[in-house]
């Protein structure tokens, strides 16, 4: 049920640039989510859904994937992982603000649902669940086209309670769809504990129901992460069907910034996720193996603040989607709207 916990990068085939590009994104993401969680504090950002606590699961993956080949069907809480494959800070500006130019959604979805045409990132929707049947639908659609695409599949520990997710679990198992499962468990559902949602200690013991392998991994642990994203990605690829990664994270904020979690976790619960932060875990690693220091690190803050500095700038000159463009998409004839703009 469990991988070896791997130490060392050069083990799992990764360069000393992989492990540094894979932190220095890690660092990039954290800070472009803490500034959006401030702008939605100063009500510029109207919703904001951060990641932090989730970044080791997002670049694990991401490090396994081959980007714009490859297909993600993303949890919300991936900006890391998105970032890693090729999304700009702009970009994730541009539709945090809900800029007219958004290639999400052209400025129609909360932010965090992505979307990106040229890197296979597929939209997700707001009900939980219906995500992961899509992602094996998109797998089944490759399989018969024939190539060797995979898809990456991710959600919440809540969202595995789903009925869709059990359905496309089994589909997934009989066709051996080239696809991975991924449970990014924090222990919540919003304010609803693990378990108060499932009996089993482990959310992949269900994989055993459906008869694909089933994972546990540190998921605070980029390395740890990546090791079983690698060896699953490769059996997809090579037509051997789905396995089910099960990362055990943290969730370091609240659900949402409509959320208040002091209602739900204690002090000391929320101390205990911090002292599990992949960040600060991920920066002692390379501190360890010799590859950073503390000049490094004020180097790279440096660096990633006039970057995202930058695209929040870029983002709030940005214009806003036009009133007319409102249905834009949504009806085939986009000229059904009378000169009213009523239908
Ligand atoms: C079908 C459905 N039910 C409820 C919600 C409200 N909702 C949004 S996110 C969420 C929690 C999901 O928790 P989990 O899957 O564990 O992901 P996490 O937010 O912890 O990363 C809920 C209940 C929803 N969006 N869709």
């Amino acid at each position: 049920m469990s991988v070896q916990t791997v130490l060392y990068h050069q083990d799992l085939g990764l360069s000393d640039e992989d492990v540094l590009k894979m932190y220095r994104v890690m660092a990039l993401s954290r800070l472009l989510d803490d500034r959006m969680w401030l702008l939605n504090r100063q009500g510029i950002g109207h919703f904001a859904v951060p990641g932090q606590g989730h970044e080791a699961v997002a670049i694990g993956y991401a490090a396994a994937l081959r980007p714009g080949h490859d297909w993600l069907v993303p949890h919300y809480r991936d900006l890391a992982g998105l970032l890693y494959l090729g999304v700009t800070p702009r970009e994730i500006m541009v539709h945090y603000l809900a800029k007219a130019e958004d290639v999400m959604s052209g400025g129609r979805q909360n932010y965090a649902h992505w979307g990106h045409t040229r890197l296979r990132i597929k939209t997700i929707s707001s009900p939980q669940g219906p995500h992961v049947p899509q992602g094996v639908g998109i797998a089944y659609a490759l399989k018969l086209r024939g190539g060797d695409e995979v898809v990456w599949i991710g959600f919440g520990d809540g969202t595995s309670s789903k009925g869709d997710v059990h359905e496309a679990m089994n589909f997934a198992a009989i066709h051996k769809t080239p696809c991975v499962f991924c449970c990014e468990n924090n222990g919540y559902a919003i304010s609803v504990t693990l378990d108060k949602q499932m009996a089993v200690e482990n959310v992949a013991e269900r994989a055993a129901g459906y008869g694909m392998p089933g994972v546990v991994v540190d998921g605070t642990n980029v390395l740890e992460v990546y090791a079983a994203a690698k060896e699953a990605v490769e059996r997809a690829r090579a037509g051997e069907g789905p396995t089910f990664i099960e990362a055990k994270c943290v969730r370091l904020y609240p659900h949402t910034s409509n959320d208040d979690d002091r209602h739900y976790r204690t002090p000391e619960e929320r101390e205990e996720a911090k002292r599990r932060d992949p960040v600060p875990k991920f920066r002692q690693y390379l501190q360890d193996v010799g590859l950073w220091d503390e000049e490094k690190e004020a180097a790279l803050q440096e660096e990633i603040l006039n970057v995202v500095e930058e695209a929040i700038e870029y983002a709030m000159q940005r214009p806003d989607p036009r009133a007319e463009d409102a249905v834009l998409h949504v009806y085939a004839d986009n000229t059904i709207l009378g000169s009213d703009g009523y239908l």
